[in-house]
């Protein structure tokens, strides 16, 4: 992705997750905006987009955060919301293991309350350890963290999965996680 895109990208999440009005803009209950409008939002907001430089930046982006509708008029984000939105996945039936990337700094807590959504609409897991690294390695020396989610669905926890493959539940308790290794201290 060229420096210009990742600054488009980064906009975009900005707006259709966080802060919409940045751009003009609300979302629907699900999270859609109308393109057209997105577009001369982004714009009269100093950052001109043209639709195909939208649908490159969809199409390119790392995690494919963003979403069009069937029809392509509509675009969504995938996941990470902080304003609500009720982006309406079915529930779906997690494997057995998923992993969450978070630092040893954190480890303590999360030991005694388990995972916490915080600002966003659910704990974000990964099916693969990778992914959970990278995720860490945001805030530090990346701690993988070991979910037991076959035991969670099965106790009737529900999870939900992304349109971009991030699996999603509103908590886990401290009982269904394991470090992967331990930090050295
Ligand atoms: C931690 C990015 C203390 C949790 C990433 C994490 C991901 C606790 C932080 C996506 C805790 C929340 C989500 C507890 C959880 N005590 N700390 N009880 N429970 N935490 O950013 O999972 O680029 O809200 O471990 O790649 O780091 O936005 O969640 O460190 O996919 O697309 O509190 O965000 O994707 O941080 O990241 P976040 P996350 P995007």
């Amino acid at each position: 992705m060229s420096n210009s895109e990742k600054h488009l990208s980064k906009f975009l999440s900005l707006v259709l997750r966080h802060e919409p009005e940045k751009a003009g803009l609300t979302l629907d209950s699900a999270g859609w905006v109308d393109v057209d409008e997105l577009l001369r939002g982004c714009t009269a907001a100093g950052v001109p987009m043209t639709r195909a430089e939208l649908e490159s930046v969809v199409a390119n982006n790392d995690k494919k955060r963003l979403a069009f509708s069937p029809d392509g008029r509509r675009i969504r984000a995938s996941q990470g919301h902080s304003v609500t939105v009720d982006l309406e996945y079915a529930p779906a039936i997690p494997p057995a293991t998923l992993y969450h990337g978070t630092v040893d700094r954190f480890l303590d807590s999360i030991r005694v309350t388990g995972l916490n959504k915080g600002e966003r609409h659910h704990v974000h897991l990964s099916a693969q350890p990778d992914t959970a690294v990278q995720v860490g390695s945001r805030r530090g020396r990346p701690l993988v963290l070991v979910i037991d989610a076959g035991a969670m669905h099965a106790a009737g926890h529900t999870f939900y999965i992304s349109a971009n493959g991030v699996w999603l539940v509103d908590h886990v308790p401290a009982e269904f996680l394991t470090v992967a290794s331990e930090p050295k201290r």
